[in-house]
Protein backbone atom coordinates (compact mmCIF):
# COMPACT_ATOMS: atom_id res chain seq x y z
CA UNK A 1 0.00 0.00 0.00
CA UNK A 2 1.32 4.03 -1.11
CA UNK A 3 2.18 5.33 2.15
CA UNK A 4 3.38 9.08 2.57
CA UNK A 5 6.83 9.80 3.54
CA UNK A 6 6.46 10.13 7.43
CA UNK A 7 10.01 11.62 8.46
CA UNK A 8 9.18 14.34 5.57
CA UNK A 9 5.27 15.09 7.28
CA UNK A 10 7.33 15.12 10.89
CA UNK A 11 9.96 17.43 10.53
CA UNK A 12 7.78 20.45 8.09
CA UNK A 13 5.28 19.90 11.19
CA UNK A 14 8.12 21.06 13.46
CA UNK A 15 9.75 23.32 11.21
CA UNK A 16 6.43 25.18 10.76
CA UNK A 17 5.97 24.56 14.81
CA UNK A 18 9.16 26.54 15.24
CA UNK A 19 7.55 29.37 13.55
CA UNK A 20 6.50 32.26 15.74
CA UNK A 21 7.76 31.43 19.04
CA UNK A 22 8.65 34.46 21.33
CA UNK A 23 11.50 34.58 23.51
CA UNK A 24 9.59 32.85 26.24
CA UNK A 25 8.54 30.09 23.50
CA UNK A 26 5.21 31.03 23.27
CA UNK A 27 4.02 29.94 19.55
CA UNK A 28 1.54 32.67 18.18
CA UNK A 29 1.31 33.50 14.27
CA UNK A 30 -2.11 35.73 14.73
CA UNK A 31 -3.69 36.54 11.21
CA UNK A 32 -1.36 38.76 8.80
CA UNK A 33 1.32 39.44 11.26
CA UNK A 34 5.20 38.85 10.37
CA UNK A 35 5.59 35.41 12.12
CA UNK A 36 2.27 34.55 10.06
CA UNK A 37 3.90 35.20 6.99
CA UNK A 38 6.97 33.81 7.62
CA UNK A 39 4.69 30.00 8.10
CA UNK A 40 3.43 30.99 4.75
CA UNK A 41 6.47 31.32 3.03
CA UNK A 42 7.41 28.05 4.60
CA UNK A 43 4.25 26.59 3.24
CA UNK A 44 4.43 28.15 -0.13
CA UNK A 45 8.27 26.41 -0.23
CA UNK A 46 6.84 23.40 0.00
CA UNK A 47 4.01 23.78 -2.24
CA UNK A 48 7.17 24.59 -5.09
CA UNK A 49 8.82 21.38 -3.79
CA UNK A 50 6.17 19.60 -4.27
CA UNK A 51 5.77 20.89 -8.12
CA UNK A 52 2.46 23.14 -6.92
CA UNK A 53 1.67 25.76 -9.01
CA UNK A 54 1.18 28.36 -6.09
CA UNK A 55 -1.73 30.68 -6.26
CA UNK A 56 -2.86 33.15 -3.92
CA UNK A 57 -6.20 34.87 -3.56
CA UNK A 58 -7.36 38.22 -2.55
CA UNK A 59 -8.51 37.33 1.14
CA UNK A 60 -5.09 35.46 1.15
CA UNK A 61 -5.42 32.22 0.93
CA UNK A 62 -3.27 30.19 -0.59
CA UNK A 63 -3.34 27.27 -2.68
CA UNK A 64 -0.99 24.56 -4.14
CA UNK A 65 -2.59 23.10 -7.55
CA UNK A 66 -0.98 19.98 -9.28
CA UNK A 67 -2.95 20.12 -12.44
CA UNK A 68 -2.35 18.42 -15.78
CA UNK A 69 -2.89 18.90 -19.39
CA UNK A 70 -5.60 16.01 -18.92
CA UNK A 71 -7.50 16.80 -16.20
CA UNK A 72 -7.28 20.46 -15.77
CA UNK A 73 -10.51 20.93 -17.61
CA UNK A 74 -12.29 18.77 -14.61
CA UNK A 75 -13.23 20.28 -11.03
CA UNK A 76 -10.63 19.68 -8.91
CA UNK A 77 -10.11 18.08 -5.53
CA UNK A 78 -9.61 20.32 -3.04
CA UNK A 79 -7.57 19.76 0.68
CA UNK A 80 -6.50 22.11 3.04
CA UNK A 81 -6.92 23.68 6.39
CA UNK A 82 -5.10 26.87 8.34
CA UNK A 83 -1.56 27.78 9.54
CA UNK A 84 -2.70 31.00 11.44
CA UNK A 85 -2.88 30.02 15.19
CA UNK A 86 -4.22 31.55 18.18
CA UNK A 87 -1.63 33.11 20.87
CA UNK A 88 0.74 30.49 22.75
CA UNK A 89 -0.96 27.64 19.96
CA UNK A 90 0.06 24.17 19.34
CA UNK A 91 1.78 23.09 16.66
CA UNK A 92 -0.82 21.04 14.90
CA UNK A 93 -3.91 22.81 15.00
CA UNK A 94 -4.45 23.68 10.77
CA UNK A 95 -1.05 23.22 10.31
CA UNK A 96 -1.10 19.17 9.78
CA UNK A 97 -4.03 19.39 7.57
CA UNK A 98 -1.88 21.59 5.49
CA UNK A 99 1.35 19.91 5.56
CA UNK A 100 -0.25 16.73 5.07
CA UNK A 101 -2.06 18.04 2.16
CA UNK A 102 0.73 18.52 0.41
CA UNK A 103 2.69 15.01 1.72
CA UNK A 104 -0.48 13.44 0.00
CA UNK A 105 -0.24 15.35 -3.03
CA UNK A 106 3.64 15.30 -3.67
CA UNK A 107 3.88 10.99 -2.71
CA UNK A 108 1.04 10.03 -5.57
CA UNK A 109 3.58 12.33 -7.94
CA UNK A 110 6.40 10.95 -7.15
CA UNK A 111 4.41 7.67 -7.22
CA UNK A 112 3.95 7.96 -10.63
CA UNK A 113 0.00 8.27 -10.16
CA UNK A 114 -2.00 10.39 -12.48
CA UNK A 115 -5.50 11.34 -11.51
CA UNK A 116 -9.11 11.96 -13.59
CA UNK A 117 -8.68 15.88 -11.56
CA UNK A 118 -6.64 18.13 -10.30
CA UNK A 119 -5.88 18.66 -6.76
CA UNK A 120 -5.28 21.95 -4.95
CA UNK A 121 -4.33 22.66 -1.15
CA UNK A 122 -5.16 25.33 0.82
CA UNK A 123 -3.78 27.38 3.81
CA UNK A 124 -6.63 29.57 4.31
CA UNK A 125 -6.70 33.18 5.93
CA UNK A 126 -7.64 33.45 9.01
CA UNK A 127 -9.10 30.57 10.40
CA UNK A 128 -8.51 31.42 13.98
CA UNK A 129 -10.42 35.06 14.17
CA UNK A 130 -8.17 35.94 17.59
CA UNK A 131 -6.85 39.12 15.64
CA UNK A 132 -9.84 39.68 13.18
CA UNK A 133 -13.51 38.39 13.77
CA UNK A 134 -15.17 36.43 12.00
CA UNK A 135 -13.06 33.28 12.47
CA UNK A 136 -12.86 31.10 9.53
CA UNK A 137 -12.53 34.46 7.39
CA UNK A 138 -10.26 32.92 4.60
CA UNK A 139 -12.69 30.04 3.75
CA UNK A 140 -15.95 32.28 4.43
CA UNK A 141 -15.00 34.67 1.77
CA UNK A 142 -14.00 31.72 -0.50
CA UNK A 143 -17.47 29.85 -0.02
CA UNK A 144 -18.78 33.72 -0.85
CA UNK A 145 -20.49 33.95 2.60
CA UNK A 146 -18.71 37.14 3.05
CA UNK A 147 -17.80 40.33 0.99
CA UNK A 148 -13.58 39.72 -0.06
CA UNK A 149 -13.60 44.09 0.58
CA UNK A 150 -15.51 43.73 4.06
CA UNK A 151 -13.19 41.30 4.90
CA UNK A 152 -10.35 43.12 3.75
CA UNK A 153 -12.01 45.93 5.53
CA UNK A 154 -11.74 44.56 8.78
CA UNK A 155 -10.02 46.34 11.75
CA UNK A 156 -8.89 44.25 13.94
CA UNK A 157 -8.59 43.78 18.04
CA UNK A 158 -4.90 45.53 17.81
CA UNK A 159 -6.80 48.46 15.20
CA UNK A 160 -4.90 47.31 11.85
CA UNK A 161 -6.96 46.62 8.82
CA UNK A 162 -6.94 43.12 7.50
CA UNK A 163 -6.66 44.20 3.44
CA UNK A 164 -3.25 46.61 4.94
CA UNK A 165 -1.44 43.75 6.86
CA UNK A 166 -2.57 40.98 4.05
CA UNK A 167 -0.13 43.53 1.57
CA UNK A 168 2.74 44.47 4.31
CA UNK A 169 3.39 40.57 4.33
CA UNK A 170 3.47 40.25 0.42
CA UNK A 171 0.14 38.58 0.85
CA UNK A 172 -2.95 40.71 -0.89
CA UNK A 173 -3.53 38.16 -4.22
CA UNK A 174 -5.20 39.14 -7.46
CA UNK A 175 -7.19 36.17 -7.73
CA UNK A 176 -10.99 36.35 -7.01
CA UNK A 177 -12.09 33.79 -3.73
CA UNK A 178 -13.54 31.36 -4.82
CA UNK A 179 -11.73 30.91 -8.64
CA UNK A 180 -11.38 27.07 -8.14
CA UNK A 181 -15.13 25.38 -8.02
CA UNK A 182 -14.51 22.20 -5.87
CA UNK A 183 -15.43 18.73 -6.45
CA UNK A 184 -15.12 17.90 -3.03
CA UNK A 185 -13.41 18.99 -0.45
CA UNK A 186 -11.75 17.22 2.36
CA UNK A 187 -9.73 18.31 5.22
CA UNK A 188 -7.24 16.40 7.85
CA UNK A 189 -7.50 18.29 12.09
CA UNK A 190 -6.62 17.09 15.14
CA UNK A 191 -9.43 16.51 17.46
CA UNK A 192 -9.07 18.83 19.76
CA UNK A 193 -11.35 17.20 22.04
CA UNK A 194 -10.27 13.97 24.19
CA UNK A 195 -12.57 11.51 22.65
CA UNK A 196 -10.23 9.54 20.57
CA UNK A 197 -7.90 9.53 22.49
CA UNK A 198 -9.73 8.43 25.89
CA UNK A 199 -11.23 5.42 23.27
CA UNK A 200 -8.05 4.90 21.62
CA UNK A 201 -9.41 4.92 18.34
CA UNK A 202 -6.78 6.55 15.79
CA UNK A 203 -9.07 7.89 13.32
CA UNK A 204 -12.26 10.19 13.77
CA UNK A 205 -14.65 10.20 10.77
CA UNK A 206 -16.22 13.59 11.25
CA UNK A 207 -20.18 13.60 10.58
CA UNK A 208 -20.78 17.22 11.78
CA UNK A 209 -19.86 20.41 13.19
CA UNK A 210 -21.43 22.10 15.77
CA UNK A 211 -22.76 26.03 15.64
CA UNK A 212 -21.40 28.78 16.70
CA UNK A 213 -22.28 31.96 18.23
CA UNK A 214 -20.07 34.81 19.38
CA UNK A 215 -20.66 37.93 20.74
CA UNK A 216 -18.99 41.26 22.51
CA UNK A 217 -21.40 42.08 25.28
CA UNK A 218 -20.67 45.96 26.88
CA UNK A 219 -21.98 46.20 30.65
CA UNK A 220 -21.90 49.82 32.08
CA UNK A 221 -22.11 50.56 35.45
CA UNK A 222 -20.71 53.53 37.57
CA UNK A 223 -16.36 54.01 38.93
CA UNK A 224 -16.89 54.21 42.42
CA UNK A 225 -14.48 54.21 45.54
CA UNK A 226 -13.58 50.54 46.52
CA UNK A 227 -13.77 50.82 50.25
CA UNK A 228 -16.47 53.64 50.65
CA UNK A 229 -19.24 52.70 48.44
CA UNK A 230 -21.59 50.66 50.62
CA UNK A 231 -22.27 47.46 48.59
CA UNK A 232 -25.87 48.26 48.14
CA UNK A 233 -24.92 51.52 46.66
CA UNK A 234 -22.83 49.93 44.65
CA UNK A 235 -23.63 49.74 40.32
CA UNK A 236 -20.83 47.12 39.26
CA UNK A 237 -20.02 46.26 35.89
CA UNK A 238 -17.40 44.07 37.15
CA UNK A 239 -20.23 41.96 39.15
CA UNK A 240 -22.54 41.97 36.62
CA UNK A 241 -20.34 40.61 33.97
CA UNK A 242 -19.21 37.40 36.68
CA UNK A 243 -23.03 37.01 36.70
CA UNK A 244 -23.11 36.14 33.08
CA UNK A 245 -20.35 34.06 32.94
CA UNK A 246 -21.65 31.97 35.56
CA UNK A 247 -24.99 31.90 34.49
CA UNK A 248 -23.76 30.51 30.75
CA UNK A 249 -22.20 27.73 32.91
CA UNK A 250 -25.13 26.89 34.60
CA UNK A 251 -26.73 26.61 31.71
CA UNK A 252 -23.68 24.40 30.21
CA UNK A 253 -24.51 22.33 33.05
CA UNK A 254 -28.30 22.36 32.41
CA UNK A 255 -27.40 21.22 29.22
CA UNK A 256 -26.53 17.57 29.68
CA UNK A 257 -22.83 18.31 28.05
CA UNK A 258 -23.91 19.59 24.71
CA UNK A 259 -23.77 23.22 25.31
CA UNK A 260 -20.83 24.61 25.57
CA UNK A 261 -19.83 28.61 26.91
CA UNK A 262 -16.57 30.76 26.87
CA UNK A 263 -15.57 34.13 27.93
CA UNK A 264 -12.21 34.20 26.54
CA UNK A 265 -11.54 37.71 26.68
CA UNK A 266 -12.56 40.11 29.56
CA UNK A 267 -11.79 44.07 29.66
CA UNK A 268 -12.42 46.35 33.03
CA UNK A 269 -12.28 50.21 33.12
CA UNK A 270 -10.96 52.08 34.23
CA UNK A 271 -8.92 48.45 35.34
CA UNK A 272 -8.10 50.10 38.52
CA UNK A 273 -7.13 47.79 41.70
CA UNK A 274 -9.77 50.47 44.08
CA UNK A 275 -12.11 51.35 41.54
CA UNK A 276 -15.73 49.78 41.12
CA UNK A 277 -15.55 49.17 37.34
CA UNK A 278 -17.43 51.15 35.37
CA UNK A 279 -17.64 49.31 32.54
CA UNK A 280 -16.66 45.65 31.76
CA UNK A 281 -16.04 44.40 27.93
CA UNK A 282 -16.13 40.50 27.66
CA UNK A 283 -16.52 38.13 24.52
CA UNK A 284 -19.26 35.21 25.09
CA UNK A 285 -18.52 32.53 22.64
CA UNK A 286 -21.63 29.58 22.55
CA UNK A 287 -22.18 26.66 20.81
CA UNK A 288 -24.03 23.81 20.37
CA UNK A 289 -24.26 20.92 17.44
CA UNK A 290 -28.16 21.38 17.15
CA UNK A 291 -29.30 24.69 15.92
CA UNK A 292 -32.82 25.07 17.70
CA UNK A 293 -30.89 24.57 21.14
CA UNK A 294 -28.11 26.87 20.46
CA UNK A 295 -30.83 29.64 19.47
CA UNK A 296 -31.95 28.78 22.71
CA UNK A 297 -29.32 29.53 24.66
CA UNK A 298 -29.09 32.69 22.68
CA UNK A 299 -32.43 33.71 23.73
CA UNK A 300 -31.81 32.38 27.08
CA UNK A 301 -29.04 35.08 27.90
CA UNK A 302 -30.25 38.06 25.83
CA UNK A 303 -33.22 37.31 28.45
CA UNK A 304 -30.89 37.24 31.49
CA UNK A 305 -29.00 40.24 30.43
CA UNK A 306 -32.20 42.40 30.27
CA UNK A 307 -33.45 41.21 33.52
CA UNK A 308 -29.66 42.05 34.86
CA UNK A 309 -30.09 45.85 34.02
CA UNK A 310 -32.94 45.96 36.14
CA UNK A 311 -31.14 44.28 39.50
CA UNK A 312 -28.14 45.96 39.01
CA UNK A 313 -28.63 48.49 37.45
CA UNK A 314 -26.05 48.56 34.75
CA UNK A 315 -26.72 49.27 30.64
CA UNK A 316 -25.95 46.55 29.01
CA UNK A 317 -25.26 46.69 24.96
CA UNK A 318 -24.42 43.24 22.89
CA UNK A 319 -22.20 43.37 19.27
CA UNK A 320 -22.88 39.68 17.59
CA UNK A 321 -19.19 39.05 15.71
CA UNK A 322 -19.84 35.65 14.50
CA UNK A 323 -22.92 32.88 14.12
CA UNK A 324 -22.67 29.68 12.30
CA UNK A 325 -25.14 27.11 12.12
CA UNK A 326 -24.37 23.42 12.73
CA UNK A 327 -22.89 21.84 9.67
CA UNK A 328 -23.79 18.27 8.36
CA UNK A 329 -20.88 16.95 5.90
CA UNK A 330 -21.08 14.16 3.21
CA UNK A 331 -22.39 10.77 4.32
CA UNK A 332 -20.46 9.07 1.37
CA UNK A 333 -16.66 10.90 2.13
CA UNK A 334 -17.75 9.90 5.71
CA UNK A 335 -17.90 6.28 4.95
CA UNK A 336 -15.17 6.28 2.21
CA UNK A 337 -13.07 7.71 5.33
CA UNK A 338 -14.22 4.76 7.20
CA UNK A 339 -13.58 2.79 4.89
CA UNK A 340 -10.02 4.01 3.89
CA UNK A 341 -9.18 3.56 7.86
CA UNK A 342 -10.19 -0.50 7.90
CA UNK A 343 -8.16 -0.95 4.47
CA UNK A 344 -5.56 0.30 6.57
CA UNK A 345 -6.48 -1.66 9.44
CA UNK A 346 -7.23 1.29 11.70
CA UNK A 347 -10.72 1.68 13.82
CA UNK A 348 -12.82 4.69 13.41
CA UNK A 349 -15.59 6.42 14.61
CA UNK A 350 -18.06 8.68 13.89
CA UNK A 351 -17.17 12.15 15.80
CA UNK A 352 -18.34 15.28 15.70
CA UNK A 353 -15.95 18.48 15.46
CA UNK A 354 -16.57 20.85 18.53
CA UNK A 355 -13.97 23.44 16.76
CA UNK A 356 -14.99 25.90 13.67
CA UNK A 357 -13.63 24.07 10.75
CA UNK A 358 -12.51 25.73 7.55
CA UNK A 359 -14.47 22.62 6.44
CA UNK A 360 -17.73 24.24 7.45
CA UNK A 361 -17.60 26.96 5.07
CA UNK A 362 -15.53 24.91 1.75
CA UNK A 363 -19.20 22.53 2.76
CA UNK A 364 -21.06 25.66 1.09
CA UNK A 365 -19.58 24.87 -2.02
CA UNK A 366 -19.42 21.00 -2.15
CA UNK A 367 -19.42 17.75 -0.68
CA UNK A 368 -17.03 17.40 2.31
CA UNK A 369 -16.08 15.79 4.89
CA UNK A 370 -13.05 15.64 7.98
CA UNK A 371 -11.08 12.90 9.61
CA UNK A 372 -9.74 13.59 12.72
CA UNK A 373 -6.48 12.03 14.75
CA UNK A 374 -6.28 11.98 18.55
CA UNK A 375 -5.46 14.86 20.53
CA UNK A 376 -3.46 13.28 23.60
CA UNK A 377 -5.73 14.56 26.50
CA UNK A 378 -7.57 16.69 24.03
CA UNK A 379 -5.89 19.31 24.93
CA UNK A 380 -5.77 22.06 22.46
CA UNK A 381 -5.22 26.06 21.59
CA UNK A 382 -2.47 25.41 24.03
CA UNK A 383 1.39 24.38 23.97
CA UNK A 384 0.80 21.52 25.60
CA UNK A 385 -1.09 20.26 22.16
CA UNK A 386 -0.13 17.07 21.33
CA UNK A 387 -1.07 13.95 18.94
CA UNK A 388 1.59 10.94 18.51
CA UNK A 389 3.30 10.63 15.15
CA UNK A 390 2.45 7.34 14.84
CA UNK A 391 -1.06 8.68 14.82
CA UNK A 392 -0.04 11.49 12.56
CA UNK A 393 1.44 9.60 10.55
CA UNK A 394 -1.74 6.65 10.06
CA UNK A 395 -4.21 9.80 9.62
CA UNK A 396 -2.10 11.12 6.93
CA UNK A 397 -2.11 7.75 4.90
CA UNK A 398 -6.03 7.42 5.41
CA UNK A 399 -6.00 11.02 4.14
CA UNK A 400 -3.86 9.47 1.13
CA UNK A 401 -6.45 6.75 0.59
CA UNK A 402 -9.32 9.07 0.34
CA UNK A 403 -7.50 11.59 -1.69
CA UNK A 404 -6.51 8.88 -4.43
CA UNK A 405 -10.04 7.58 -4.41
CA UNK A 406 -11.86 10.87 -4.37
CA UNK A 407 -9.84 12.09 -7.42
CA UNK A 408 -9.85 8.55 -8.94
CA UNK A 409 -5.58 8.60 -8.64
CA UNK A 410 -5.04 5.25 -11.07
CA UNK A 411 -1.84 3.41 -11.38
CA UNK A 412 -0.52 -0.35 -11.35
CA UNK A 413 0.05 -0.05 -7.60
CA UNK A 414 -2.59 -0.44 -5.59
CA UNK A 415 -2.63 2.26 -2.63
O1 LIG B 1 -13.08 28.80 17.06
C1 LIG B 1 -12.79 27.70 16.62
O2 LIG B 1 -13.41 26.71 16.95
C2 LIG B 1 -11.65 27.53 15.65
O3 LIG B 1 -10.52 27.14 16.37
N1 LIG B 1 -11.39 28.74 14.92
MN1 LIG C 1 -8.09 24.45 13.37
MN1 LIG D 1 -7.99 26.48 16.33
Amino acid sequence: MLSINGNRLMERINTLGAIGKDEEGKRTRLAASDTDKEGRDAVAGWMKDAGLKVVTDRIGNVFGIWETEQNKEEAPLMLGSHIDTVINAGQYDGCYGVIAGIEVIKTLKEAGYTSSRPIAVGAFTNEEGVRYAPDMMGSLVYAGGLSVDEALATVGTDGTILGEELKRIGYEGTVEPGFLKPYAFIELHVEQGPILDVEGTPIGAVENLQGISWQRITIEGVANHAGTTPTNMRIDAGLAAAKVITFMRDRCNQSSGKTVATTGCIEFEPNAVNVIPSKAVFTVDVRNPDEEKLKEEEKALAEYLKELEKTDKVTISTERLVRFEPVLFDEGIVKLVEQAATERGLASRRITSGAGQDAQMIARMCPTAMIFVPSIKGISHNPKELTSDKDLVAGANVFLTVVAELSNAKEERGI
